[in-house]
């Protein structure tokens, strides 16, 4: 589950992955004002059974909160919010398997995305972002390393976005970002 104003009336909702039996979807639910979470909002099938990552973001710099799933199955599906509590679009990038970190990696103002290798997957990929919630070509990078999970964080406070990777085995490190 994640928050965000999605209908933009001043009270966090919650955006949720949800699974059937056999199904999952990605539903809405919106805040009463008084800090529940009750009112129902959209459902939207998905068309994966494996779906495990959701963040949220703003990819189209529009202030209206964005989703991004990662499907489990090599994809990685943009939801572009329309700010009064629906999603309006769907952009999917597919062949992209690997754990997936979001943030504005070279500085220009537009989220990227950087994608780890899972293990058995030869390279990493890194997204650069249009700021209209579509993104260039990937690139490949195969020194990337393979991870579990990579948390982005600002560690060191000098505006550069780090990472924190945590590995197949071993001990969790940082990744500073550099100018
Ligand atoms: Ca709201
Ligand atoms: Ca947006
Ligand atoms: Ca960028």
């Amino acid at each position: 589950m994640v928050l965000a104003d999605f209908n933009r009336d001043g009270f966090p909702d919650a955006a949720t992955l949800n699974r059937g039996y056999g199904y999952q979807s990605l539903s809405i639910t919106l805040n009463d004002g008084a800090g529940h979470f009750i009112i129902p909002g959209p459902v939207y099938p998905l068309t994966t059974y494996a779906a495990s990552f959701l963040g949220v973001f703003d990819f189209n710099r529009d202030g209206k909160p964005d989703l991004a799933i990662d499907d489990g199955y090599g994809n990685i599906q943009i939801w572009l919010g329309d700010g009064v509590g629906g999603l309006v679009e769907n952009l999917s990038y597919s062949e992209m398997n690997g754990v997936p970190a979001f943030a504005d990696f070279n500085g220009d103002g537009k989220l990227d995305i950087l994608l780890f290798p899972h293990p058995g997957s030869s390279s990493g990929y890194v997204l650069l972002g249009n700021g209209d919630g579509t993104f260039q070509a990937p690139i490949a990078h195969a020194e990337f390393p393979t991870l579990d999970s990579a948390t982005v964080t600002e560690f060191n406070r000098d505006g550069h976005v780090d990472l924190l990777a945590s590995p197949q085995s071993g001990s969790p490190y940082l990744l500073l970002g550099t100018p």
